[in-house]
């Protein structure tokens, strides 16, 4: 039976050594382990990570791993060396900060380098042991960014989802990585790779761009010949948990003993792990600010502040707690009263119930931080305000503002905004919450945890579908007999046949493309068929075929579908196109015929082409991928495609396209025997516009849709051949 395996760096439990020594298990009340706990908790299925301390004794892994097992967990057990390397070094010190965009905290060491593939090899090897044909793998962030092409070498076929709960960084940031290339292909291992935001994920395809030579079509690349889907997928929370938190009394007996603590005070609320990319100085400068210029909040509104430890190993780390601790000290020290705290400042968690009192009891909640992936704590804040009045402020920089729009939206590097929105904070008019409030609680309510993790699964099978229909099979001698007897049983045939790449080779020089003579006589022989009606569709301008091609009865389609040409009539076009986007286009493609030698531009009627087949390799793929990302940005806003083809960038008007112009030939006619032949993306269009039965035929290796496959264009000349062999 298939089933599920979920890895991440840490298991969904907190195990920790007690005073005597022993082992204690206390399950984690992480969002993610909730979302989750609906599937590695059925049946056969597994979670598999490190358990989140270093174990030495093999009596204890074994304690650990029995434990674990009946809990659907299985432990990887890392070394201090590995810890310390990978986890706290390579994942902490050199991804974070480079994907926060905090450069200059980014560590480059080739040991730590070292750590992190080998780690992430010691995963593959443990997932490997649990491994069986038709399972589903769904692997979690930025620890783990290698393990998809190690899994994928081990079984190919292998369904691979991978979720990334941090930024993609853009190009600029990511590029600084030495091994930025290794880690891309490390994560294009999976099949759906999820991000939770459109920007993280229009980074991440930008990266492959550059750094591979893929470009995306609506987030898919081909990896090889396989799909992969990248999409934005914003993570929920467990909305029920957190408003039913909110109602238990335990919640609200706390709420009573802290409020009588803190007396008639309107409290802000911050909640962070320790992490500079959270901007907690930044917001007590903030506060800071706000107290020095509205002196008439003293006294009455105070910050409780929870930061929770972590990664206090790193340097960094310890340095930002002093620096938080130095602040808190400062305010409280200037502004402080006997009667009143300006900060109350916890270092250290507290349990969720207490953590729901707070929620309950905050007036504002202060979310700031200088980037974060998603940021769970203000989507919990607002689940948890059963009353809905409360005011969110939250950072532009996380994920969450993307879905939030209804929170004060600030600047963290802002300070002067901060302070202001604050006081519209404190004094916002209590219907003004209840809408906002009410908006943010619906969204949040109906895109929970679960909802992501059914969306997930669900975007894992599309693609997996996708590579299903994909599954091009070489055209053998029992695909070569199949055709034999349909061409010979039917009595009105077509046979669209693309020309470059597909009825002839490549050459240097476009021009010297020109058919040979065994090409004019197969195509001779062929058309004289009464029963064969052949058509060459190509991305050719309509001179070249029509003088190339001149003479045979055959029909001609040319520059991608604008223009057809039926035999023995004249040259016309499909449809009236508006050529006034060209003259901006041929300005930039003129651009980089000045900076790519060998490269030049075709100027056709309703497209334009840059081609640089005789460019220097390497420098040809280089301009490829800058000049798509150019055009791209430039056409965002018009009807205009920008198409990769062999050695070529195409633009055109998206309303042309092979695919229609096919579908126009086949309209009205009861074709009995249908064949399409191509070769490059463009020839796609057109195995899609055919018939289900029709022999869908494509030349050369990368993915495709079409039904068969064949090596190049003489294989297809050698079918033509049989075709022709076979008489009436
Ligand atoms: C990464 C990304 C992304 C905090 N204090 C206590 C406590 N918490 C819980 C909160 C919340 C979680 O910790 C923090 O989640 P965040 O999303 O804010 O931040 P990261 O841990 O950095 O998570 C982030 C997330 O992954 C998910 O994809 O949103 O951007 O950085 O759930 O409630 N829980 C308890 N006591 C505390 O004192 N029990």
């Amino acid at each position: 039976m298939p089933k599920t395996i979920i890895v991440s760096n840490r298991l969904p439990i907190k195990i920790k050594r007690d005073d005597r020594g022993d082992l204690t298990y206390l399950p984690s009340e992480g969002g993610l382990a909730t979302g989750l706990g609906s599937i590695y908790k059925e049946g056969d299925n597994i979670w598999i990570g490190w358990p989140g301390l270093p174990i030495n004794k093999s009596k204890e892994k074994d304690e650990i791993t029995q434990r674990l097992k009946d809990e659907n967990m299985s432990p990887v057990f890392l070394t201090a060396a590995e810890i310390h390397d990978f986890y706290e070094g390579f994942s902490n010190e050199t991804l974070w900060p480079n994907f926060h965009y905090f450069n200059q905290y980014t560590v480059y060491d080739e040991d730590m380098w070292k750590a992190y593939k080998k780690v992430n090899r010691k995963f593959a090897k443990e997932i490997a042991l649990h491994l069986e044909e038709g399972d589903t793998l769904w692997i979690h962030d930025y620890q783990l960014l290698l393990l998809p092409a190690m899994i994928r070498e081990i079984k190919r076929n292998l369904s691979i989802g991978f979720f990334l709960h941090i930024p993609f960084p853009s190009y600029e940031s990511f590029r600084l990585l030495p091994w930025r290339r290794e880690l891309l292909n490390g994560m294009m291992g999976s099949d759906f790779i999820g991000f939770h935001t459109y920007d993280d994920m229009r980074h991440f395809l930008s990266s492959v761009n550059r750094l591979a030579g893929i470009g995306n079509t609506n987030g898919q690349i081909t990896v090889g010949n396989r799909p992969v889907l990248a999409d934005a997928l914003p993570m929920g929370i467990d909305y029920d948990k957190y408003a039913d938190a909110s109602a238990q009394p335990d919640t609200l007996d706390r709420e009573v003993r802290y409020r009588t603590a803190l007396g008639d005070v309107k409290v802000v609320l911050t909640i962070d792990r320790l992490d500079y990319s959270k901007g907690i100085p930044q917001r007590l400068l903030a506060f800071e600010r706000f107290l020095e210029e509205n002196e008439e909040f003293h006294g009455s509104v105070s910050l409780l502040m929870v930061v929770v430890p972590s990664r206090d190993n790193v340097p960094k780390y310890a340095q930002l707690k002093e620096e938080i601790e130095l602040l808190v000290g400062r305010i409280n020290g200037k502004f402080g009263r006997i009667s009143w705290a300006p900060i109350h400042y916890f270092y250290r968690s507290f349990p969720l119930n207490a953590l729901s009192a707070f929620y309950r009891m905050a007036h504002v909640a202060l979310v700031t931080p200088m980037r974060d992936g998603m940021n769970l704590v203000c989507k919990e804040f607002i689940a948890s305000k059963l009353d809905k009045k409360g005011v969110l402020i939250l950072s532009e920089m996380a994920g969450s503002s993307k879905e939030l729009s209804d929170a004060i939206l600030i600047n963290p590097n802002n300070i002067e905004q901060m302070v202001y929105v604050l006081k519209e904070a404190l004094t916002m008019p209590e219907e003004e919450q209840i809408r906002r409030m009410d908006i943010m609680q619906k969204s949040l309510k109906r895109y929970n945890i679960h909802a992501w993790v059914n969306l997930f699964m669900e975007r894992l099978d599309f693609i997996k579908n996708e590579q299903a229909n994909l599954q091009t099979k070489p055209l053998d001698d029992q695909v070569k007999t199949l055709i034999k007897e349909r061409y010979l049983s039917a009595n009105q045939r077509i046979i669209f046949l693309d020309y470059d790449g597909t009825l002839v080779g490549f050459h240097p020089n476009p021009e010297d493309s020109k058919p040979d003579q065994e090409l004019i006589s197969l195509l001779k022989k062929l058309t004289a068929n009464t029963k064969n009606k052949v058509v060459v569709i190509s991305g050719r301008d309509r001179h070249t075929l029509g003088k190339w091609l001149d003479g045979l009865s055959l029909d001609l389609i040319s520059e991608h579908g604008v223009w057809y040409k039926k035999y023995k009539k004249e040259w016309r076009q499909f449809a009236e196109l508006d050529t006034s986007w060209q003259d901006e286009f041929l300005k930039v493609l003129e651009m980089y015929v000045d900076r790519t030698p060998g490269s030049f531009v075709e100027k056709k009627d309703y497209s334009l082409v840059w081609h640089y087949r005789k460019v220097e390799t390497g420098l040809g793929d280089l301009r490829t991928r800058e000049l798509t990302s150019h055009l791209k940005y430039i056409s965002s806003e018009k009807d205009i495609q920008i198409m990769e083809g062999h050695k070529i960038v195409e633009v055109k008007d998206s309303q042309v396209n092979k695919g229609n112009a096919a579908t126009n030939w086949l309209k009205g006619q009861k074709y009995d025997f249908c064949m399409a032949c191509g070769d490059d993306r463009t020839d796609e269009d057109t195995f899609k516009a055919m018939p289900a039965e029709a022999f869908t035929i494509k030349v050369g290796t990368s993915s495709s849709s079409a039904n068969y496959r064949v090596k190049d264009n003489h294989d297809i000349r050698e079918i033509l051949k049989l075709l022709v062999s076979l008489g009436s």
